[in-house]
């Protein structure tokens, strides 16, 4: 279902009507998440009550910066509402993360989350999973040359996600590495998802398949809003 552009907000304004009093809301990581986390801290600021649950460091260490009160994960029960960016979005709302490095954390909230609502601007819209051809797989460090292997088998091409700010492989939040496969566009993301995961090491992939309830896309004309057609969802 999509409701095309409309009103003068952005996506991380549009984003706080998903946010209620009282709420416990997943804080994503990226940009348009960091959008969302400075929008969410506004509203803190004028006495707005909410508890946040980070997918990384970085939006921990911003959330707290902004005075957005953080709760430890096993202090809730379930996460009313998870606000987070995607590197692909799919007309059946499906999703391709982990550009960014921190899609396990990303992967558990969201999953864990009554809803997951997603802010991406246009150039993350695609027909088919894996058109921009990088699919993130995030893995055991000891685990790396078995891995390569099997991903390679299975007709990925991985390589190694190196740290820029020292020219050494990326280590995650996790203390794992990443490697982000090349790929064609996915006709069987499912199934694809499952033989990765079979792969002892691999802690999980970027694809989140039947996850995300709402897109909100950045146009210039205004903000588009669609929605996914699905049973509802059992937090964990
Ligand atoms: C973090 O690893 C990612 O999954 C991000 O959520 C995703 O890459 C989108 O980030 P941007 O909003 O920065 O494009």
């Amino acid at each position: 279902v999509s409701t095309p552009p409309s009103s003068a907000m952005t996506i991380a304004e549009r984003a706080l009507e998903f946010v209620f009093p009282g709420s416990v809301v997943g804080l994503g990581t990226g940009h348009a998440a960091t959008d969302f986390i400075h929008a969410l801290g506004q509203r803190v600021r004028s006495g707005f009550r909410v508890q946040g649950i980070p997918t990384s460091q970085a939006s921990a260490d911003l959330a707290r910066q902004l005075g957005i009160p953080l709760v430890e994960f096993d202090a809730v029960e379930a996460i009313d509402v998870d606000v987070d960016g995607a590197d692909e979005v799919d007309p059946q709302c499906d999703l391709i993360k982990g550009y960014g490095g921190a899609l396990i954390r990303e992967k558990i909230v969201a999953v864990a989350s009554r809803k997951l609502v997603i802010l991406v601007g246009p150039e993350k819209l695609v027909s088919v999973l894996g058109s921009r051809g990088k699919l993130p797989v995030e893995v055991l460090p000891f685990a790396v040359p078995l891995a390569r292997r099997r991903l390679a088998a299975l007709g990925c091409d991985p390589v190694l996600r190196i740290d820029e700010h020292n020219a050494r492989p990326l280590i995650t939040d996790n203390g794992n590495n990443i490697l982000d496969c090349r790929i064609e566009p996915l006709l069987k993301p499912a199934e694809l998802e499952l033989a990765i995961r079979e792969i002892p090491g691999v802690v999980g992939t970027g694809l989140f398949l039947g996850m995300a309830d709402v897109v909100l896309i950045q146009h210039e004309s205004g903000v588009e809003v669609r929605e996914r057609v699905a049973a509802a969802r059992n937090p964990a």
